[in-house]
């Protein structure tokens, strides 16, 4: 296979600047996946999600800073920590609650799940369990992509307990041979499950790894959504033109526990709190305050109208029906 390596001009690297409309929108954004999950967890502990949940408070700047980058014709590849993601590719809320309620209107007919929300008419290839097993996927998106010709790429979520896996190693290289145009988007949030980064990582900045492929790469404060946005774009306008993949590592960090009831005793308490001080919403909206783009007043009711919203999305779920097995092929997951 011919790799196009057509070098990308200034123009193409040059990156949109946002506006006032933009930056509400992502401050939106946010406060709708905190939100979301919150409702989650709060349906968890009713007894509502089946399965298991891997929330994602604390990491929604990366979600939709990233987010607000694809287009529709992209291809996004993620984690069992994947809501946020979803939701920043317009997922519809009412489909998502119902799939982790198993219900027949969750956007799988209820049979993924919280680790598998997925809606490939809207470019998500899927919600991967088995840790690192979403990257050669995201890259066999990129090969699509890159036969395709029409300037698509591939962006594939993981976590930094991912980068020590085999076939994140085997994805990185082909991808950088073959320069495709993938998106290695790493959530550095420091922990694997229970394990903190350093008792299974030789070190912390994972942008180390890329220097291994001779690909770009770029580490950015993950908890500040504008940051966030602007690498993503930069390294989005370079794979549409033919420059080849990116390794983006967002430093961040989950609020809540690993999965379900995790009350993540394991961590140091003063690793905590400077992380919550360094909560994206907080910071995100103190900056549009000082913009004079919202004030506290607006920005609290905005919060509410989300809360508001995720609430009786998921009330509208948990009134779905539950799906027939006998209805179900589980050999092609369709149903008759
Ligand atoms: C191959 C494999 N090994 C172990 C597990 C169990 N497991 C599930 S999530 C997880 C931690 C992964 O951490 P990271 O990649 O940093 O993602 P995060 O959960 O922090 O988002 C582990 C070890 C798994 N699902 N797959
Ligand atoms: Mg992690």
């Amino acid at each position: 296979m011919k790799a196009r390596t057509a070098k990308p001009t200034k123009a193409d690297a040059k990156v949109k600047p946002l506006t006032d409309k933009d930056r509400l929108e992502l401050f939106r954004m946010m406060v709708r996946i905190r939100e979301f999950e919150e409702e989650v967890q709060r349906s968890y502990l009713e007894g509502l999600v089946h399965g298991t949940t891997h929330l994602c408070q604390g990491q929604e700047a990366v979600a939709a800073g990233t987010g607000f980058v694809f287009r529709p014709d992209d291809y996004i590849g993620y984690t069992y920590r994947g809501h946020g993601h979803c939701l920043a590719r317009g997922m519809d809320e009412e489909g998502a609650f119902a799939e982790l309620f198993g219900r027949t209107t969750g956007v799988c007919g209820g049979v993924g799940g919280s680790m598998h929300l997925t809606d490939i008419d809207k470019g998500l290839i899927g919600a991967f369990g088995i840790v690192g097993g979403g990257l050669p996927v995201s890259v066999g998106a990129g090969v699509t992509a890159q036969l395709n010709g029409r300037g698509q790429l591939s962006a594939t979520f993981f976590g930094d307990g991912a980068t020590n896996i085999g076939a994140f190693h085997e994805s990185m290289n082909i991808a950088q041979v073959w320069k495709l145009p993938v998106l290695f988007i790493c959530e550095n949030n420091l922990y694997g499950e229970f394990t903190r980064i350093n008792h299974s990582t030789p070190f912390e900045d994972l942008i180390k790894r890329a220097r291994g492929y001779d690909m770009n790469a770029v580490q950015v404060d993950g908890n500040d959504v504008e940051k966030v946005y602007e690498a993503t774009a930069e390294a989005a306008n370079r794979a549409r033109a033919g420059g080849g993949p990116t390794f983006i590592e967002c430093m961040t960090y989950r609020h809540r526990g690993h999965s379900r009831t995790d009350p993540a005793k394991y961590r140091d308490p003063k690793e905590v709190e400077t992380w919550l001080a360094r909560d994206p919403l907080k910071l995100y909206e103190m900056a549009l305050i000082k913009r004079k783009l919202l004030t506290k007043e607006k920005a609290d009711a905005l919060i509410l109208e989300e809360r508001a919203r995720q609430r009786a999305a998921s009330e509208r779920a948990a009134a779905a029906p539950w799906p027939d097995a006998a209805t179900i092929d589980f050999q092609t997951l369709t149903f008759a």
